[in-house]
């Protein structure tokens, strides 16, 4: 969001306190919240062994709540056992086992539902195959499925038996997913035939073939869902049918107790070089920050109906999709398809049908939605509306507003979340009984998060309104544990910046005179298009890996739907492509699909002799935003090894 954006809403003071209404009904009122605050603030470490005693199921009781004793590796919980899988289903077998865990819509339409035994039941059997397979306490599984049961069935089965899973998102290509099960060396791939998205199948299983043929040397079994039910070949002696693996297991699987530490999954996110991180988490300290979050920021009660509109293969889909609204024994509705699919009233339609109560989604799923006007969701019955979230990316005011008044209909507070695949779950945001909101600001800490905007010298900054990083000065229970297999890198990006003391988020931020945070992006070279994480080097390498390419330089421009579009500046081997370039452009979009996938494909190509760079030989990237974003050159260009190039970017 543009600073304009926020000083006129600061401006205008909009201020939208929680309503009577709301407020007389939530479980978690202003009195409870400042409690909650004033514990941990009093005491950091009791305050979180207590939330742990508290929320979660043990088997064994820990007896030390953090272990500081190796920082930035800090341990929680470290001599407890548990099991995740037995948190969010076993629990609730008894006095709701009979209640919807998750609701399954289709792309087509179809409509599945399981109650928490049916789940429990599926998760026990598919727990079973994957034993039958050999896979073992601690072994990584690679879930490259569509949005739908089987994918959390997959993701609970692996916590259930301890195995580390690493979803994959469907939209990402073969050599993508190759990269990702390389670097986890799993030993199990779980993918289906295909999946469904706007109408077209996702060739999941032709992807999963390709990225074995050209590597991954650790996986011995892909096992197959039949879903889309097209024909695709299996490899014999290598490849299984889910159905077949699950038919003949018993709908009981021993848990097992694993130490609160013990990695409950990786998930790979963009960084600031090309190759992705595998961001590692814990069991126990996880699924606290899943579930107290879930219930603090949602103010989830059993009879609500939750859709969180993520896919798995984010880590939204897994806090607030697989783990934290299971744990707390909620209804889940799943969506496997496209937004407008297969017109542009099928998400209003969804809330219709399945009385959804709480709705969370992206910014730039609204923008694209409002965009089509407002006659399409007034005429649907959205009355079961209770509570609208926001998360990804900075929310604009316009399109909070229209949340507010078209969706919620000006009865449904709005949280604007903030938080990332590292901190595992919501960090900044408001308590809907309890916070006043303002459009575009995620407001303030949850209990327990010592976050803050620090300068330079990793100074609080205290001037209202002027930024800084975004740090959070104490640890917390579901922070990611390391980088799989890099430690140092998990050191260096996210604790090195303020010698070990700070968890340096990434993001700049401010601060308004009430306290609240206004999150401002990203200081490293991460873009953020349609809410996801996307490296510029990312994109820069696949371009680069083109035969006809000889450099490449990506910046991030501002998108009215997708918040930023992916910008590259390509130089190519010999002869600058001259004349109509349309068919080269859109060889080389394709060419990053199948690098990285379809997310990554840049919006704009803009060819030219050389790219700007200083005397030291640094690609000049402030320069090339501005020329992208078609801005007046601020920067000085003199030490520029060649600043004839500038018109030539310009396009000129
Ligand atoms: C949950 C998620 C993390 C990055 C983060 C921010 C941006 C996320 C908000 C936001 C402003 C928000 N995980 N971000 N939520 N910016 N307001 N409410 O998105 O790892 O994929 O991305 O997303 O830049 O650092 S993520």
């Amino acid at each position: 969001m543009s600073n304009k954006n926020i000083e006129s809403v600061l401006q205008e003071g909009r201020l939208f306190p929680p309503a009577d209404s709301f407020k007389a009904a939530a479980g978690l009122d202003a009195a409870k919240l400042a409690a909650l605050h004033a514990a941990a603030e009093h005491d950091p470490t009791g305050f979180w062994g207590d939330q742990a005693r508290e929320a979660l199921t043990w088997h064994t009781p820990f007896t030390d709540v953090l272990d500081e004793s190796e920082a930035p590796n800090y341990r929680w919980f470290g001599d407890g056992k548990l099991n995740v899988s037995v948190n969010c289903l076993d629990v609730h077998l008894a006095e709701r086992g009979d209640n919807t865990a998750l609701v399954f819509e289709s792309e087509p339409g179809a409509v599945r539902r399981l109650t928490y035994r049916e789940l429990h039941a599926e998760v026990c059997r598919f727990a079973n195959g994957l034993r039958a397979l050999g896979v073992e306490q601690g072994d990584r599984v690679v879930i490259y499925m569509p949005l739908m049961p089987e994918a959390i069935i997959a993701m609970q089965a692996c916590a259930r038996i301890g195995a580390i899973h690493s979803v994959v998102f469907g939209g990402f290509s073969a050599l993508s997913l190759r990269d990702r099960i390389e670097d986890a060396g799993a030993r199990v791939l779980i993918t289906a035939d295909g999946g469904m998205r706007g109408g077209n199948v996702i060739e999941l299983k032709t992807a999963a073939d390709k990225a074995l043929s050209e590597g991954c040397a650790s996986i011995e079994s892909l096992i197959v869902l039949r879903h889309t039910g097209h024909d695709v070949p299996m490899v014999a002696g290598r490849d299984v049918w889910w159905q077949d693996l699950v038919h003949d297991k018993p709908a009981t699987c021993e848990p097992a107790w694993v130490d609160a530490e013990h990695p409950l999954f990786l998930l790979y996110t963009s960084g600031s070089t090309g190759k992705p991180k595998g961001i590692q988490h814990s069991s126990a300290g996880y699924l606290l920050g899943a579930k107290l979050s879930t219930q603090w920021v949602f103010d989830l009660q059993p009879d609500d109906v939750f859709w969180c509109t993520a896919d798995v293969g984010w880590i939204t889909g897994h806090s607030y999709v697989a783990y934290g609204p299971l744990a707390n024994g909620a209804t889940v509705v799943l969506y496997e398809g496209g937004p407008t699919w297969p017109d542009a009233g099928r998400f209003w339609r969804i809330i219709e049908d399945h009385k959804v109560s709480i709705f969370y989604t992206a910014p730039t799923a609204l923008r694209a939605l409002m965009k089509l006007g407002d006659d399409i969701p007034n005429s649907y019955d959205l009355s079961s509306l209770r509570l609208l979230g926001s998360v990804g990316e900075p929310i604009n005011p316009e399109a909070w507003m229209w949340y507010r008044t078209v969706i919620g209909k000006d009865r449904c507070p709005i949280v604007d979340t903030w938080w990332q695949t590292e901190t595992g779950a919501i960090l900044i945001s408001p308590v809907p009984g309890a916070t006043a909101t303002k459009p575009g600001s995620c407001t303030q800490p949850l209990p327990g998060i010592d976050a803050a905007i620090v300068d330079d010298e990793g100074n609080a900054v205290t001037k209202p309104d002027a930024g800084g990083y975004l740090v959070v000065r104490r640890p917390w229970p579901s922070m990611l544990r390391t980088i799989w297999n890099d430690n140092d890198r998990y050191i260096d990006t996210y604790w090195h910046r303020f010698q070990n003391r700070y968890y340096v988020a990434g993001d700049s931020a401010h601060r308004d005179a009430d306290g609240y945070f206004w999150i401002m992006g990203r200081i490293d070279d991460v873009l953020n298009v349609s809410g996801h994480r996307l490296g510029t080097m990312e994109v820069e390498s696949a371009l680069v890996a083109h035969h006809r390419v000889a450099e490449a330089a990506v910046v991030g421009k501002p998108h009215p739907v997708k918040g930023e579009a992916v910008f590259a500046y390509v130089v190519c081997r010999g002869e600058r492509p001259m004349g109509d370039t349309r068919a080269f452009v859109e060889e080389l979009r394709q060419w990053v699909g199948e690098q990285i996938g379809a997310i990554a494909k840049p919006d704009e190509i803009r060819f030219a002799d050389n790219l700007p760079k200083t005397r030291s030989g640094k690609i000049m990237r402030r320069l090339l935003r501005a020329i992208a974003r078609d801005e007046e050159i601020t920067q000085d260009i003199s030490t520029l090894e060649n600043p004839q190039i500038v018109d030539q970017l310009r396009g000129k």
